[in-house]
C-alpha cells in the first residue's frame, strides 16, 4: 500500500515491518481521548506495588543518565515508522535504586489521563526501552506524549504509555485499557497478537 499517507519499503527495510503493517509517511498521533494538559513543575512519576514505594521529580529524571537511540514503532491499527530517533532514560536506569520484591513480575503503565496499559516485568526491563523526553532532536511534543513517554519497540505500540507517571508493580498478570477492551495481552508485533486471545 501507497500513496498519500504510506510508502514502500525499501529492500532492506522489508524484514523490519512486521506481518499486516504499513510504513506511515510522517508520525501518526494515536491518543484515546485528548492530550492531558501537564506542567512541568508539577509532574511527579510515582512507583509502588511490589517496589519500594517511590516518586520521582523532572530533576530526579533530568539527573538520570540520558541516551540517544532509534528504534522501530508500530502501531497495532497497521502503521509503522522505522528509525524513530528519541532521547530518554533507559528503564533499567530509570530503575537502578528501586528495589524490586522478588515476587513482582508484571507492571501496570499508569498515565496522566487515566490511560493504562500492563506489560510484563520481562518485557519492561529490556535494555532497548526508554522513557523519552525527546523526539527528532525536539522536546516530546504533548501529542507524542511529552513530557514524557515509554518507548518498548519490541511490542505493539499501544504498550508505550504516553504522560506515563507511575510504574504499578504485580505479582500476578493484570489488564490495561486496551488490554481489557479486546487487545492481546502482550501484543508481539511480529507474531501478529492484536487480538484478545481470552473469551
Ligand atoms: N496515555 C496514552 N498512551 C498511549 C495511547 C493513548 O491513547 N494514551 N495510545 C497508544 C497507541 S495505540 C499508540 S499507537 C501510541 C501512539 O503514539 P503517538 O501518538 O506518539 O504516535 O501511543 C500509545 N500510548
Ligand atoms: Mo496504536
Amino acid at each position: 500500500m501507497a500513496g498519500k499517507f504510506f510508502s514502500k519499503p525499501t529492500a532492506d527495510q522489508q524484514d523490519r515491518v512486521p506481518p499486516g503493517q504499513h510504513l506511515a509517511k510522517g508520525f501518526p498521533v494515536l491518543t484515546y481521548g485528548s492530550t492531558p494538559q501537564i506542567v512541568i513543575d508539577d509532574w511527579e512519576f510515582k512507583i509502588w506495588g511490589l517496589a519500594t514505594a517511590t516518586t520521582l521529580s523532572w530533576d530526579d529524571v533530568m539527573a538520570m543518565p540520558q541516551t540517544e537511540f532509534t528504534a522501530d514503532f508500530h502501531c497495532v491499527t497497521t502503521w509503522s515508522k522505522l528509525d524513530v530517533t528519541w532521547t530518554g532514560v533507559r528503564v533499567t536506569d530509570f530503575l537502578r535504586a528501586v528495589d524490586l520484591d522478588p515476587a513482582a513480575a508484571h507492571v501496570m503503565q499508569h498515565c496522566y489521563g487515566g490511560y493504562t496499559t500492563n506489560i510484563a516485568l520481562d518485557d519492561l526491563m529490556r535494555d532497548e526501552n526508554f522513557f523519552a523526553h525527546t523526539l527528532m532532536g525536539e522536546p516530546l511534543p504533548a501529542d507524542h506524549g511529552g513530557p514524557l513517554r515509554l518507548v518498548v519497540p519490541h511490542l505493539y505500540a499501544w504498550k508505550s504509555a504516553k504522560w506515563i507517571n507511575g510504574l504499578e508493580f504485580l505479582a500476578q498478570p493484570a489488564l490495561g485499557f486496551w488490554e481489557r477492551n479486546g487487545y492481546h495481552h502482550r501484543g508481539d508485533p511480529w507474531t501478529v497478537q492484536r487480538y484478545s486471545d481470552r473469551p
